[in-house]
């Protein structure tokens, strides 16, 4: 045993397709769980990896809403990325060494600039460009964000890849150990469906009830019918929240519920079943309730 203080968090990989997250992740993971595909947006919001040695776990996080949203879904995932960004530890910003500045990482950093936490530019593809080369671009990059640091790397040949996961540990905050190390799902409809009632709870209340309420998806199972039985608690921190989100004999919760039917099944593109609870829980770890969203369990 160490004395050292053990570390975790949860860290956000945003950038434009096929700059080489998933090569990233694979190579830190060491198993082939993020899809590797040349497909953007193959991967929705979801937990990618978890990474754990004798003092650290790093939880990884998949943030493809990033990207300038383009389909029906995409104004939502943009919001759901949005809210990732905020209640992460660390945002890993990746470009490709390659391809330079481009419109997309313009979007980005907009994006990133609508949040306090810390973000890394990591540099990929290093392997493919010439030293000189590299010292333009982070002379160019320095100039758009107050980068905590700028970590070149190449996901492929592994160059660089431990030094960014010392960094990565510096900046995280003393932690638990939240997951057995090899624990790892893939649950990407969780996140959003548990996002959907969320957004309903705060539409439908107002200022009332703040952004910090969780909401975390107990069970989701398809039937033999085809139809999707839901069973979400509402995480409050106080009673008086949660007799506003119940509403008068249920009336607010039963609207929170049908409205987000609706938004559920249009997603799913299944009939829907959903029940809702409201539970209060005082001073809830806003990670742990999120990484139960994603589907993982203690
Ligand atoms: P993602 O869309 O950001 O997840 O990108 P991928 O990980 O799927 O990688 C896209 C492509 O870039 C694949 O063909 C990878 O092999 C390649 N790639 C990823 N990292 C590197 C790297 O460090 N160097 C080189 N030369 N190619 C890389
Ligand atoms: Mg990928
Ligand atoms: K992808």
């Amino acid at each position: 045993m160490s004395n050292k203080e053990f570390k975790s968090g949860f860290v956000s990989i945003i950038g434009r397709p096929n700059v080489g997250k998933s090569t990233f992740l694979n190579r830190v993971i060491g198993q082939k769980i993020a899809i590797m595909s040349d497909k953007p947006q193959t991967t929705r919001n979801k937990i990618q990896g978890v990474y754990t040695e004798d003092e650290a776990q790093i939880v990884f996080i998949d943030t493809p809403g990033i990207h300038k949203p383009k389909h029906k879904l995409g104004d939502f995932m943009m919001k759901v990325a949005q809210n990732t960004l905020k209640e992460v530890d660390l945002v890993l910003f990746m470009v490709n060494a390659v391809e330079g500045f481009g419109r997309g990482d313009e979007f980005i950093i907009e994006r990133l600039k609508e949040t306090k936490t810390p973000v890394f530019l990591v540099i990929n593809k290093i392997d493919e460009i010439h030293p000189d080369e590299l010292l333009t671009l982070i002379e160019t990059y320095k100039d758009l964000h107050s980068f905590a640091e700028i970590v070149p790397i190449s996901a492929l040949q592994g160059n660089n890849v431990d030094r960014l996961l010392d960094q990565i540990k510096k900046v995280l905050p003393e932690g638990p150990q939240y997951y057995p190390a090899d624990q790892v799902t893939d649950h990407p409809e969780r996140f959003i469906v548990a996002e959907l009632i969320r957004e309903k709870v705060l539409h439908l209340t107002r200022e009332e009830i703040p952004h910090s309420i969780a909401v975390v998806i107990d069970s989701m199972q398809t039937r033999e019918n085809g139809a999707v039985y839901v069973g979400a608690t509402i995480v409050v921190e106080r009673d008086s929240q949660k007799g506003i989100v119940i509403g008068k004999q249920g009336k607010m919760l039963k609207e929170v519920g049908k409205r987000a039917r609706v938004d559920v099944e249009a997603l799913l593109g299944s009939r829907v079943f959903l029940e809702l609870w409201v539970k209060v829980q005082k001073d809830w770890r806003n990670r742990l309730t999120h990484l139960r969203d994603y589907g993982f369990r203690e």
